[in-house]
């Protein structure tokens, strides 16, 4: 039997920016192209393990790609256990501290991580987890932006027909509440008998505004109101969610899994979504699982769908799997929606392979 664990050889990051079939704005602003970081932990075994990050904007693709570059330095040599790889990092890192890009950087590297170690165990990612390969729920999330009212209902139809999906994500935040609700009505009266309808106002409103706006919608039958507030009030978003009937989501910001108990703890949210580039990586996540099962609390994904099912196989209060396409443009065998759900692909690792081509014509640093 072979136990030996591959060490790690180099990081080799590049910065691409993709195209979005359907242009993200959420009330934040609009996002023209998916800035994203493509990240590969070599090691001296010929293991190569995959994983890309999200950095919202360009502006901050250069500054991961460097850090990445720099991390290596600090791990060459050693043996690739995330574990170990984390903690020795985040030691290294502790007089710095490891929020915002320096996180995410650590996040990618900690996925990269976890890819290679399945692959030189020749497993999916979900199987190294203790889970398998199987279909998880999941709502498309690619579009319903804040675009005109009257285009919203169609386009929930189409998203609903791209993978036989039962679950949409409306986005709302408009500067005029009716509009909002306008837009939510449009959406229900279209599908609201037969779809899950999930709502995001990406930090938005006041505390105050959210209980007021949170109540035109709370007869609406959306599955829940995510992010109404600022995602480090978690006071004032736990007053939201005492105030209204519909579920509060929450949780795509939580920078570490201290913050996640924390915001549990105050009672921020209903339901929880870390993002697995910014809990700290697949090591974040899974500590991040026990603290939601430990709240008796439904855990769901945002972004990195790849990833995030094999990780949602290993979470014990798995609720729903974020779907977006945003890195279909590189990938070689994207994933396939059907029935609703992503099947967790049969591969070893995470499954995530670079298409070259696309890659070269796409890259930007
Ligand atoms: C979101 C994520 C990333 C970019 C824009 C909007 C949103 C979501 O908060 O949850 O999908
Ligand atoms: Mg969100």
């Amino acid at each position: 039997m072979n136990t030996s664990i591959p060490t790690v050889r180099s990081i080799r990051a590049r910065a691409v920016l993709a195209p979005f079939r359907r242009q993200p704005a959420a009330a934040t602003g609009a996002i023209p192209h998916a800035p994203l970081v493509l990240v590969d932990l070599e090691t001296a075994e010929g293991i190569t393990g995959r994983a890309y990050v999200f950095t919202i904007t360009p502006a901050a693709q250069k500054p991961v790609v460097d850090l990445l570059h720099n991390f290596a330095a600090i791990v060459a040599g050693d043996p690739v256990a995330p574990l170990d790889l984390d903690a020795k990092l985040r030691r290294r890192l502790t007089l710095l501290d490891t929020p915002g890009l320096v996180g995410i950087a650590l996040a990618a590297l900690d996925m990269c991580a976890w890819d290679a170690a399945a692959q030189a165990r020749g497993v999916p990612l979900a199987t190294m987890l203790g889970s398998r390969p199987k279909p998880i729920r999941a709502y498309n999330s690619c579009g319903l932006w804040i675009q005109p009212v009257a285009q919203l209902a169609d386009e929930a139809e189409a998203l609903v027909a791209e993978g036989g999906f039962g679950a949409v994500k409306l986005r709302l935040g408009r500067d005029d509440p009716r509009d909002d609700l306008a837009a939510v009505r449009a959406v229900m009266k279209r599908l609201g008998d037969r779809v899950t309808v999930m709502c995001d106002f990406n930090q938005r409103l006041t505390w105050n505004e959210a209980i007021l706006r949170g109540r035109m919608i709370d007869d609406e039958g959306l599955a829940w109101i995510e992010e109404p507030v600022r995602h480090d009030d978690y006071a004032g978003c736990a007053r939201v969610a005492a105030a209204l009937r519909t579920p509060v989501q929450g949780g795509e910001n939580l920078l570490s899994t201290f913050e996640m108990q924390q915001a549990l703890e105050t009672r921020a949210f209903d339901y929880v979504m870390p993002d697995v580039q910014r809990i700290g990586g697949v090591t974040g996540w899974l500590r991040a699982a026990a603290i939601a099962h430990a709240h008796g609390m439904e855990m769901s994904s945002h972004l990195f769908p790849e990833v995030s099912c094999h990780l949602l196989a290993a979470t014990p209060t798995a609720h729903w799997l974020e779907y977006v396409d945003w890195a279909t443009p590189v990938v070689q065998e994207p994933l396939t929606p059907e029935h609703g759900c992503i099947a967790i692909p049969d591969r070893i690792g995470t499954g995530i392979a670079w298409d070259e081509a696309a890659v070269a014509k796409l890259l930007v640093h």
